[in-house]
């Protein structure tokens, strides 16, 4: 049986195609979005790693939220001269959650996209993240550990501490997580008011992944790679911060919400 359906050709720029309305942002010739997308950066003392995170970011984001912890460097110079157009927010507390939540405040993406400041993440990889949210994820959960994803920065103490936490988050949560402790996510705004976010440090990222299953909030995990921090050193400090993790995992189970499990491909739950 012929079709009379009428195509239109796949556009062979990075233009918004002529048949579509002009609140869609051509992403590639084959995906065009309506929903705004903010990238929210928490950055100490960056200000040589900027020029490789910003050179990475797709052209077709919304805006960049920038927090800086009180850096002591050019970070904040350095983002204004490398994009005019930055959102610079100061945070009110310590350390990288409590940047982050300022951030997330402070953005008006319908889509937030978490990125680290050091160069470990690669900003092309937003694609997939938001190709996730936009087919049917709440929260799309980046992975070191899944099939496709890796890590040059991980030590193997490091490895083995993040897979024994996130076993127990799995174990207690109900989860089928391959990675926890990983600053690369993205999410629909929504998800900020179903998960309450509260706490200052780098257990950011395990209470977001753990109260997004405590919501029943569809998640799915993206193949991610890190790499290597370019310049300066780490802010993390792996048993004071491993601790820390470990006490919201102890500290969110013996406060449990019913958890409604609703899985997408891959993990989540
Ligand atoms: N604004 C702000 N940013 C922070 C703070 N602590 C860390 N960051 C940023 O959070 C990101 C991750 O911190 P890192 O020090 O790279 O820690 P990590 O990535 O968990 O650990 P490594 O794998 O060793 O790099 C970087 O962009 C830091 O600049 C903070 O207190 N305030
Ligand atoms: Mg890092």
């Amino acid at each position: 049986m012929s079709s009379s359906v009428v195509r239109p050709a796949a556009p062979d720029d990075g233009t918004t195609p002529a048949h579509l309305p002009a609140r869609y942002r051509a992403i590639s010739t084959h995906l065009a979005i309506a929903p705004r997308v903010s990238v929210v950066i928490p950055a100490m003392n960056e200000a040589e790693n900027l020029p490789y995170v910003f050179k990475s970011l797709p052209e077709w984001i919304h805006e960049v939220v920038l927090v800086d912890g009180d850096s002591t460097d050019d970070t904040v110079e350095v983002a204004r001269v490398l994009r005019p157009d930055v959102v610079v927010v100061r945070q009110r507390g310590k350390g990288k959650g409590d940047a982050l939540i300022t951030g997330f405040q402070a953005s008006s993406g319908d889509i937030i996209v978490m990125v680290d400041a050091d160069g470990s993440a690669d900003g092309q990889e937003i694609v997939s993240y938001v190709s996730a949210l936009v087919s049917g994820a709440d929260f799309a959960k980046g992975s070191r550990f899944a099939n496709g994803g890796g890590t040059d920065d991980m030590t193997p103490v490091r490895k083995l501490g993040n897979w024994a936490l996130c076993t127990a988050v799995n174990a207690k949560f109900g989860a089928r997580y391959t990675d926890l402790c990983y600053g690369y996510n993205a999410f629909w705004r929504h998800c900020l008011d179903e998960i309450d976010l509260d706490c200052t440090g780098f257990e950011v990222e395990t209470l977001m992944n753990i109260r997004v299953v405590k919501a029943g909030l569809k998640v799915q995990e993206i193949p991610s790679h890190e790499y290597l921090r370019i310049h300066g050193a780490s802010n993390l400090r792996a048993v004071r911060d491993g601790l820390r993790v470990l006490k919201v995992i102890l500290k969110e189970r013996s406060n449990r919400r019913s958890p409604r499990v609703r899985a997408v491909r891959g993990a989540g739950a």
